[in-house]
């Protein structure tokens, strides 16, 4: 039967290694989508140390150390590559071969993973899809750089008629395609130019006649056995490098797919762990009248789910407890590095804070208020001993976000926090797990450190934190602020009773009135909610006799120091927006 061209060995053993490659890829990927799966060259691996014997473990202990689990997973690959490119080079012969390599190293893998004393049925499905996709890898690369590729498995018409006494029927499969036919009467091995002679006439699936070439193009039958030397195009080199090239970025893709989907369960699992201790300084029960409960106005507390959330990340960094650390270095005497567990081992503090983000317009939604519980900043700062001429903490995120905050803020005695918990749970991986800042009347972007794993002690005029090159002031307290929730604004009301409600901040500081006024006429007090603290925001309300017509509603706040709120308008840009909420409504 028809009999290739030979393709040199290296394209076998490419082939295979690419093959092998994508089989690695789409198991790692298969392992976070199947949920309970195994990767199989772990499970290989940990085979592997299963059966050796004694004496050989204690030598690859004593010899690798603490990296023997490395070595062993390193051997697994290399041993796997080695079998993949023979299973090319196999596969050169008869695509069967290959596939039948394929099945057996997908065998080991099963056995592998089956025989972990954790097994479960579905820890096989990574090591099945994964050897599938490299089975089909493995094939899709032979067929599209070898001749002989059976037309009928692609549906691509025959471009010309076979040599005498090999044309078989359509349904001829691909081992004869891309070896010899069993039993084909072929003229005997060392007849190398008449297997040339009889390829020569066939074209490969892809390496067929190309239109555009001379001679070739259109021709519709051709002769059956051509003269030696004709331009064979059995073995196409180029489509083979550019089908492993695909082949490889598909890997590669699939690996760092499954390994970011991996990372997000393993430290998801690792929050859903976390036991947080009991505060050794709770918060103070909430004052009963903290919430006024207006249908419409924002909670006191906002829910986690309901918290804004502004950061850098495209995507949220994925922080597991386990490693972090928060190392505090700089102008400092003892330059400290401290783990989760032993975080969690210091005193703990719970504290209300609102947080508010710069970039918030006035009346603006960007502020929200949580119960915070963590670790008083000031008590590890002492540890590692400030010194006194550092006045700026540059804190870092896991992902490189940089923010200044003042060391005397932090030192003042007001509850700045590396924040664990968030309303009582572990931190949700987007406002900052395991590990953020919190830091009442300062604005996000110089305090709230999420995902914080550095503390450089340092000077404002020797370091710059990320937003500050970009524009924002280096330092920025909260503004004081108040906003109109009720009614919304652009609202249709039916003349009568309406409440007005909404909060005000002033974090720190505390507010100690709001005032509204309709149409530009008589401020008017607010009745205020109760608050825990000066660090929080407060709700205010009041009825207002509503008449027909379209009536504009302002709001201003005073602080506890007995500022009020200024009516100069600013944009957020550089360090907080002012100006009172005013909205329109329509009385009918
Ligand atoms: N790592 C990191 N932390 C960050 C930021 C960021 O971009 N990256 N943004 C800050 C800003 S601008 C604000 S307003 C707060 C918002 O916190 P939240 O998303 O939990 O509400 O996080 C701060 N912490
Ligand atoms: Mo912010």
């Amino acid at each position: 039967m028809q009999k290739l061209k030979k393709a040199p060995l290296w394209a076998g053993a490419l082939a295979g290694l690419v093959a092998g490659a994508v089989a690695l890829g789409v198991a790692q990927l298969a392992v976070p989508l199947t949920g309970q799966g195994t990767f199989p060259v772990v499970a290989v691996g940990d085979a592997v140390v299963d059966l050796s014997p004694a004496p050989v473990k204690e030598f690859a202990i004593s010899t690798f150390g603490a990296n023997d689990k490395t070595v062993l997973v390193g051997g697994v690959f290399v041993v796997l590559g080695l079998a993949a490119a023979l299973i090319g080079v196999l596969a050169l012969r008869r695509l069967a071969y290959g596939i039948a390599g394929m099945a057996v190293l997908a065998a080991v893998g099963v056995l592998a993973v089956l025989t972990r004393p954790d097994a479960q049925a579905a820890g096989v499905l990574p090591t099945v899809l994964g050897l599938t996709a490299g089975a089909l890898t493995l094939t899709w690369l032979l067929r599209r750089s070898l001749p002989l590729a059976p037309r009928a498995a692609t549906g691509l018409p025959e471009r010309s008629t076979p040599p005498e006494g090999t044309a078989g029927p359509p349904e001829r499969d691909t081992r004869e395609a891309s070896g010899r036919g069993e039993g084909a009467p072929h003229p005997g091995e060392p007849g190398r130019a008449e297997e040339r002679e009889a390829w020569a006439g066939r074209g490969g699936e892809e390496g067929a006649p190309r239109a555009g070439e001379p001679g070739r193009a259109g021709e519709p039958e051709r002769p059956a056995v051509m003269r030696v030397g004709e331009d064979l195009r059995a073995f196409d080199r180029r489509r083979l490098l550019t089908g492993a090239a695909g082949g490889i970025v598909v890997a590669g893709a699939a690996a760092l797919l499954g390994r970011e989907l991996a990372g997000r369960q393993a430290v998801n699992s690792a929050r859903g762990r976390v036991a947080l201790p009991a505060p050794a300084t709770p918060a103070k029960p909430l004052p009963k009248g903290a919430d006024f409960r207006i249908n419409g106005l924002t909670p006191f507390i906002t829910k986690n789910q309901d918290f804004y959330r502004v950061d850098t990340a495209i995507v949220v960094p994925q922080v597991d407890p386990r490693a972090w650390t928060l190392r505090v270095h700089g102008l400092v005497d003892r330059p400290v590095e401290i783990t989760y567990a032993d975080l969690l081992r210091m005193p703990l503090t719970e504290a209300d804070v609102t947080l508010t983000c710069v970039s918030n317009d006035v009346g603006g939604p960007l502020v929200g208020n949580a119960r915070w519980l963590g670790v008083r900043m000031a008590d590890l700062l002492r540890r590692a001993g400030l010194r006194s001429d550092a006045d700026m903490l540059l804190s870092t995120s896991a992902d490189g976000f940089t923010c200044g905050t003042p060391v005397d803020v932090v030192m003042d005695g007001r509850d700045a926090l590396f924040a664990v918990a968030m309303n009582g749970e572990p931190l949700p991986l987007e406002h900052g797990f395991p590990v953020r800042q919190v830091v009442p009347g300062l604005y996000g972007y110089v305090s709230a450190t999420k995902w914080v794993v550095d503390i450089k002690v340092t000077r404002f005029d020797t370091d710059q934190a990320y937003w500050t090159p970009r524009g924002w002031a280096a330092k920025a307290p909260i503004k004081t602020e108040s906003r109109i929730d009720l009614p919304r604004a652009g609202a249709s009301l039916k003349a009568g009773r309406v409440t007005v409600a909404g909060v005000a901040w002033a974090q720190h500081t505390g507010v100690a009135a709001v005032e509204v006024r309709v149409d530009g006429g008589e401020w008017r007090q607010a009745r205020l909610a109760e608050v825990p603290g000066p660090d929080t925001w407060r709700q205010w309300a009041l009825d207002w006799d509503a008449t027909p017509g379209r009536h504009t509603l302002q709001v201003r706040a005073t602080d506890a120091a007995g500022r009020t709120q200024t009516e100069q308008e600013a944009p957020p840009m550089p360090d907080g927006a002012t100006g009172w909420h005013t909205i329109t409504v329509e009385v009918a």
